[in-house]
This record gives C-alpha cells, structure tokens and sequence, in this order.
C-alpha cells in the first residue's frame, strides 16, 4: 500500500548554519506506517506551494521562539528567534489551510498554529506566569514531568480523562486562538494541545511524542495523524 508522504519543517541549528533533525520525528511517522521527508529551509512561496500540494499532510516541529510580531506584540523575553522558520512555516500553514491538508503541531508547531490563527503566547512562561509545575524539564526528555487533563477530541483518542506528559517548552499559549478547541490543559491552566474544528486534522501538542515513541499515547498521536493523511 502507498505510504503517505509528509512533509516535516526542519531544525535550524545557527551555531553550525544547519538544518538538522531529532530521529524521533521521522521515526514516529514512520512506525505510524508513512514516507516523511525533511523539507528545506525556505521562505520560496512557490516552492512551499508545491510542498504543500505533493504532499499528504505536514509536521510542524519543535524549534526556536516564535517572533511576536506573528501576534502583534513586541519581543520582551524571547529566546532565540528563527526567522525564515516563522516566514515558511506561515506560508505552509495558509496552504495547508487553502488545501484543508492534515498538519500536526509539536512544540513550537502548537505556538505557531496558535499565534498564526490570532492567539497569543506566553514569551516566557517562568517570568511571565510563574507556577509549580515545571515546564522547561531538562534531559532525558523522554520522562513525563506534569499531567495534562484531556477534553474533546484528545479524551476521545487516548480514551483517558488525565495523561502524564514531558515537558521542555518556555513558551506556551496565552489566548488561544478563537479558531482552535482545547484538548488538554496543564495544572496551572496552560492549554497544551489543540485541534481546529471544521477540518480534516489541524491538531497540535505543547509536549514531545518524538521522544516517547514507545508509550501508547504517543503511538495514538502519529497514528491519527497519519491516518488522516492516507485518506486522500
Ligand atoms: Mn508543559
């Protein structure tokens, strides 16, 4: 049977000038039966068109901050920002929109869906919505550091009302955007996974499946990801 192709945003490494990439990614969407390729680093509105129309469906990855000036503020606590990744990876989104192509969000891609449909973010969230629970955990990134109550279409998935989950974000969603549901909150009332109703699978997750391939809710996850993009 054919594999569906997806296409993943690429890591951008600025003290080596490079695009990388975490296996985890690749190897999530593989094991959940597709054929992912890394795409290059662009801002070609043409090339991205194409992109988005050979492909089945997108992976927004994890990576730097995003420039708040997607959400019409000015920059008071980012981290590292990637600029040619916001540029693509508006373009990509608004294609994938106009072709209603599945797209997953992990991380950054949960930040970026959510800023480009009008929701704003946390610039930093030990400073700017200080808490117990820790967010930026450090290495191994596999292991689960807070809980996230499950609703909607995520409660439904994972058939549980609460899940574990790992966390190593410093950003997050402030106002979420009028466009998107919640589906799941963290216990200091950060929404960190969100699904777009009206659409074949627009859905995206503030933690990192990639890097707990072997748990079920994570195996959940790219599945229904893929799935959606195997139906043409
Ligand atoms: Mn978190």
């Amino acid at each position: 049977m054919r594999k569906p192709l997806i296409g993943v945003t690429p890591l951008w490494d600025s003290k080596m000038s490079s695009i990388w990439m975490l296996p985890g990614y690749m190897d999530g969407l593989v094991r959940a039966g597709a054929l992912p390729f890394i795409l290059p680093l662009t801002k070609d509105k043409g090339l991205l068109r194409q992109a988005a129309s050979e492909f089945d469906g997108l992976l927004f990855t994890g990576g730097q901050d995003c420039d708040p000036s997607l959400y019409g503020e000015e920059n008071r606590s980012c981290h590292e920002i990637c600029h040619i990744r916001d540029e693509m990876e508006k373009i990509l989104f608004e294609e994938a929109l106009k072709l209603d192509l599945p797209v997953f969000g992990i991380c950054r891609g949960i930040q970026l869906i959510n800023a480009l449909l009008l929701g704003s973010l946390w610039q930093d969230i030990p400073t700017e919505c200080p808490s117990g629970v820790s967010h930026s955990a450090g290495p191994p990134y596999g292991q689960p550091t807070h809980s996230v109550k499950l609703s909607g279409w995520l409660k439904d998935l994972l058939g549980q009302e609460e899940i574990s989950v790992n966390s190593y974000h410093h950003q997050g969603v402030k106002k979420l955007s009028p466009k998107l549901t919640s589906c799941a909150v963290s216990p200091d009332g950060i929404v960190e996974a969100v699904r777009m109703p009206g659409r074949r699978f627009v859905a995206a997750v503030q933690w990192h499946p990639e890097f707990m391939l072997e748990e079920e809710n994570s195996k959940k996850l790219f599945e229904a990801f893929v799935e959606e993009s195997m139906r043409k």
